[in-house]
Formats: structure tokens, C-alpha cells, sequence
């Protein structure tokens, strides 16, 4: 190969890198305006939450670790998806500059297509197999989309989104290929493959002036094309999740917790960067499946349905003894069994699946959720359901955990057979009832080495009011024992917050110290049935924390 060959085709790939290039950077821009404005989440996003179900607990925890936790995580997925995008678009660019060329090189004898035939015909393959591999691959997901399209909806608004996201980067990789492609003289301007030597002499054009220069041209509009995804990628950042995913309410700050928690201080998890921004005039909330009468119901139409106002306790399934992935609010809402009763659900019902804008699925069974306690809540401690905790609507489920508690719910399906959902597909549950459990939340209890000790130094002689918390899913609190001495005799305690079955209990006790020395304090819970919690420690994993809650004390003499 001579020198000027290989500086030819040294340049074709440079061509195709920047062609491809630029065509991301249009693709990146065109994607972050859609799932800015429309709620269509490009597979950067969505493929972490394809993926993420796929996942062993284990391995998922594991990758906390290494990322630094769920929100290191987010943000390793959204980067290296940005990244990937370029990487990948630029490569995309050069296969395009190589297929083109090296046809341009070959005789048109062996083949029956031009230039711009093939390279049309690697352009459309190109598109086809990545859209309908992508549709593929993400046919469980498709269903997203953050402005709370309904189910169907959202997946021809992902598909068609997709498809123009795609075909933008094709057009600009080609016409920006074009532009800046080395020139072979007249023959190859004309785009027409034949073999005429190109008129100054061997690759004469290749590295002409005009490459160079035309370059700059291509790489300036590509920083402009760019620009765009630049300021919303930034814009959308501001909104993520990142600043209160993994909220707790607890007295770690010594604030006290209050019997209703206040709404800005409720906890939040959620498995998002950025969270539903749901539009009401597009929202639906689509009731199908084994009913005899599918509904859908526009946020008016469910507003003015009778509701009821129901105070109850949420937890996370993660949340460890005495720890604040819990809160408790009052929710305003409709019974879903309402909703239910007028679709007419079949007989052979088995459970209902949920879908959320954000592409999260939940199930529970049709006992749950022709239960009246059972809420389509559209409030919350009497102001409209904030953003954050699934507004505009959400489902609220009391007695099992917090991830069945679908937020900016669009979708109820009844479904004759069993479907696992988000967190239940890596290895969580197959029981989401939450055990009875109990805890000390005043004084305030740090955790030192694993053991959890009093904040406060306790005296001989002197009164000390503690205070915890007792909480029995949908079965109510009916008894809460301190223990002083490790859990030798237990003494009843008063209530702080009554709430109601299906809420948390505050208990109290004022006690005073006897004799100096270290002391182990112990609380049980009974719940509404009389049945004492569970007292062996068992970790979150994967159905939930069970145990007592001790802690330890130093008493002054
Ligand atoms: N659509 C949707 N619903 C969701 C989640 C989610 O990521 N997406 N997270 C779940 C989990 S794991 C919990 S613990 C609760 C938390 O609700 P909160 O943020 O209002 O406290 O929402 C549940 N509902
Ligand atoms: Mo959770």
C-alpha cells in the first residue's frame, strides 16, 4: 500500500469518526429534548432499568458497593450511557466511512450498487436492526414514560421516539460524512463508484484543503449540536433524585419524630435519576385485564370519585430495626376496590400487576387489592400528592412493604396468573407482609461498632423519658413491653401516638435509675391479634428486618 493510499484512508476514517461524532451529539440532543419534554426515556435510562430486575439482591448490592450506593449507581448508569452513546456513534460513523469507501475503491463490476446504494443500504439496515433490537430488548420497559402516558400510549410514544432519535443520527452521520469525506476527484464527487482516475493524479484530492477545513466546519456544528443535550442533561440533572432518594425520618438529628410525619420530611425511595414530572392532561389510569368492563380515568374523573381520607404507616422492605425508611401520613383517596367492583373483575382474578410512569411494576393479590383499606390516593397529609411521593396518583397498599405502594401509577392490570415485580424479579419477598417491630427513638440511639447506645448519659436518681415507635402492618398495635435488664422482666408502656390499625403506635415510658452501671434495654411489640413479633434477628434480605431492638446505656452513679 502506498503512502498516499493509506493517508486516504487514514483520512476516510477520520472523516467517518467526526461524521459519527457529530451525529451523536445530534442524537444525544434530540434524545434529552424527548424524555425532557415528551417523557420518553432513551435507552441510556432505560436499559439500567431493564437490567436492574435481571439482577441477583447480591449482585445489585454489590454493585452499591463498588459505585457507592443506589445513587452512585444512577450515576455511573446515566455516564456511561452518555459515554456510550458517543463511543459508539463515533465508531458507527467510521464502519459507515469504511463500508462506503472501500465500495467506492472496488470495481462496480462485482457489484450491481453505487456508492450511495450502499451506503443507504448499511444506513437503513443499520437503523432497522438497532430500533428493533432496542424495541426487543426493551419490550418489558417500553411502557415508560415520566409525563404518565398510559401503558399502550407510552409504548408507541417510546417506539415512534426512538425511531426519530435513530434516524436523526443516521441523517446527520451521513449528510455530515458527505461533507467532510476526502474528496477523489470528480468521479467520486459524482457519487457514482466508477473508476475514472481521479484527475490530479493519485489521491491527489485526498488530503486536500478542502478535508481540513470542512472538518472544523462539521466539529463546530457538532459542539452545537451538542449544546442543546449539554443544557438539558444539566437541567434534568438538577431534578434527579440523587439530592433526597434514600430520605430517612428519623431522630438521628435529634428533631423528634411527630405521630403524622411531615410531608417534606417523609421518607422517599425511589429507583429513578429523575423521578415522574406526570402532566394531568395526558395522564390516564388505565383498569384492564380479566375485568368484564375495562376503565380509564382521567385525573378529573378520578378526583370525583367518592374518596376517604385514611391515615397509615409505609416502610421500605430495606428498612433495618430502628431505622427511618418509614413514615406515616394521612392519604386521600379512592378504595381501588371501588374502582375495581365497577370493571367488574373476573373470576378467575389472581392478582392485580401495577405500572408506574417510570416503568415500575408491582403486584399483590386480589385480597390486597379488593381490601377497602386499599387506596388510589391522589393526597396526602391534605395537600395535593407531592411529585415525589407518586403524584399526581399513587397506590397505597397498608400491611405490605413500600415497594407495592406504586407511585405515579397509570396502569391496573388483573391478571389470572402470577407476575413478580420490579424488586421482587431480583430474589426480594415472595412474603411482602410486614412483620410486627418495634424500637427506641428517645433519647436519641446511635449505632457505635453495630451496638446501638443511648445518645444521652442516664444518672442514678433522675427521671428519663424514652420513647419509641411499634408498628404491625394492617394489624394494629396492641401492646408495647420495655425491658431495662436485657430482657429478664418487661414493664408495660404508655402511648405517646395512639394512630390507628393501620398505623404506627409511639410508646412511652418515664423510668428512673437505680443503680449505676451498663444496661441493656429491650422493647417488644404485640399486634392486634396478640401475637408477640418476631424476636430472632433477621436481616433485610430478602423479605425484610425482624427482630428486638436493644440498646445499650450507661448509667452515672
Ligand atoms: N413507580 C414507582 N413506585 C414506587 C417506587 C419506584 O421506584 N417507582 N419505589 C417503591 C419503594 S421501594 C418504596 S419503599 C416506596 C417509597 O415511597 P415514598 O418515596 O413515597 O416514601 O415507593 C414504592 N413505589
Ligand atoms: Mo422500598
Amino acid at each position: 500500500m502506498r503512502i498516499a493510499t493509506l493517508g486516504r484512508w487514514v483520512a476516510i476514517v477520520l472523516a467517518g469518526l467526526l461524521a459519527g461524532l457529530v451525529g451523536a451529539a445530534v442524537l444525544t440532543s434530540v434524545q434529552a429534548a424527548m424524555r425532557y419534554w415528551l417523557g420518553i426515556s432513551p435507552p441510556q435510562e432505560m436499559i439500567p432499568d431493564r437490567l436492574a430486575p435481571t439482577l441477583s439482591i447480591n449482585d445489585f448490592f454489590a454493585l452499591f458497593g463498588e459505585y457507592g450506593g443506589y445513587n452512585g449507581l444512577k450515576r455511573f448508569g446515566i455516564r456511561s450511557g452518555l459515554m456510550g452513546v458517543a463511543v459508539a456513534g463515533t465508531l458507527v460513523g467510521a464502519l459507515y466511512a469504511l463500508v462506503v469507501e472501500s465500495r467506492r475503491s472496488r470495481a462496480s463490476r462485482r457489484w450491481p450498487l453505487g456508492t450511495t446504494e450502499v451506503g443507504g443500504l448499511f444506513v437503513l439496515g443499520a437503523l432497522a436492526v438497532l430500533w428493533a433490537g432496542s424495541l426487543l430488548f426493551l419490550a418489558p420497559t417500553l411502557d415508560t414514560n415520566f409525563r404518565g402516558l398510559p401503558p399502550r400510549q407510552a409504548e408507541a410514544a417510546t417506539a415512534v421516539g426512538y425511531l426519530v432519535a435513530f434516524a436523526s443520527y443516521a441523517l446527520t452521520m451521513v449528510t455530515v460524512y458527505r461533507f467532510v469525506a476526502p474528496r477523489r476527484g470528480p468521479v467520486a464527487a459524482r457519487g457514482d463508484g466508477a473508476l475514472e482516475p481521479p484527475a490530479g493524479g493519485p489521491d491527489a484530492l485526498a488530503m486536500g484543503r478542502p478535508l481540513p477545513r470542512r472538518a472544523i466546519v462539521a466539529a463546530a456544528a457538532g459542539v452545537a449540536a451538542a449544546a442543546p443535550a449539554w443544557a438539558l442533561v444539566r437541567r434534568l440533572n438538577e431534578k434527579a433524585t440523587f439530592s433526597y432518594d434514600g430520605t430517612v425520618y428519623s431522630n438521628s438529628d435529634g428533631r423528634g419524630l411527630q405521630g403524622i410525619t411531615p410531608t417534606e420530611r417523609f421518607y422517599t425511595v425511589t429507583k429513578n435519576v429523575v423521578d415522574p414530572e406526570v402532566n394531568t392532561g395526558v395522564w390516564r389510569l388505565v383498569v384492564d385485564g380479566k375485568v368484564d368492563d375495562p376503565r380509564q380515568y382521567d385525573y378529573e374523573g378520578l378526583r370525583a370519585l367518592p374518596a376517604i381520607d385514611q391515615e397509615s404507616t409505609l416502610m421500605c422492605i430495606s428498612n433495618r430495626i430502628s431505622a427511618g425508611l418509614f413514615s406515616n401520613a394521612v392519604w386521600s383517596g379512592t378504595p381501588l376496590r371501588d374502582i375495581l367492583l365497577d370493571a367488574g373483575v373476573a373470576d378467575d382474578a389472581y392478582e392485580v400487576v401495577l405500572r408506574g410512569a417510570d416503568g415500575y411494576t408491582d403486584t399483590f393479590g386480589m385480597d390486597k387489592a379488593l381490601d377497602p383499606t386499599t387506596l388510589v390516593v391522589w393526597g396526602m397529609n391534605g395537600e395535593p400528592l407531592p411529585r415525589i411521593h407518586g403524584g399526581p396518583v399513587r397506590v397505597i397498599v397498608p400491611g405490605l412493604y413500600g415497594e407495592k405502594n406504586m407511585k405515579w401509577v397509570t396502569g391496573i392490570e388483573v391478571v389470572d396468573h402470577d407476575v413478580k415485580g420490579f424488586y421482587e424479579q431480583q430474589g426480594w419477598g415472595p412474603d411482602f407482609v410486614i412483620p410486627t417491630r418495634s424500637d427506641f427513638f428517645e433519647p436519641r440511639v446511635r449505632s457505635e461498632d453495630g451496638r446501638f447506645v443511648f445518645a444521652d448519659r442516664f444518672q442514678v436518681g433522675r427521671a428519663v423519658t424514652l420513647k419509641g415507635r411499634a408498628f404491625a402492618g394492617d394489624r394494629g398495635v396492641s401492646k408495647v413491653e420495655v425491658s431495662t435488664d436485657g430482657g429478664e422482666s418487661w414493664q408495660p408502656t404508655a402511648v405517646a401516638y395512639l394512630g390507628t390499625r393501620l398505623t404506627w403506635r409511639h410508646w412511652t415510658l418515664r423510668w428512673v435509675p437505680r443503680e449505676a452501671g451498663d444496661r441493656e434495654f429491650v422493647v417488644r411489640a404485640y399486634d392486634g391479634n396478640g401475637d408477640l413479633q418476631p424476636t430472632e434477628s433477621v436481616g433485610t434480605v430478602p423479605q425484610g428486618a425482624r427482630g428486638l431492638h436493644r440498646v445499650l446505656a450507661r448509667i452515672d452513679g
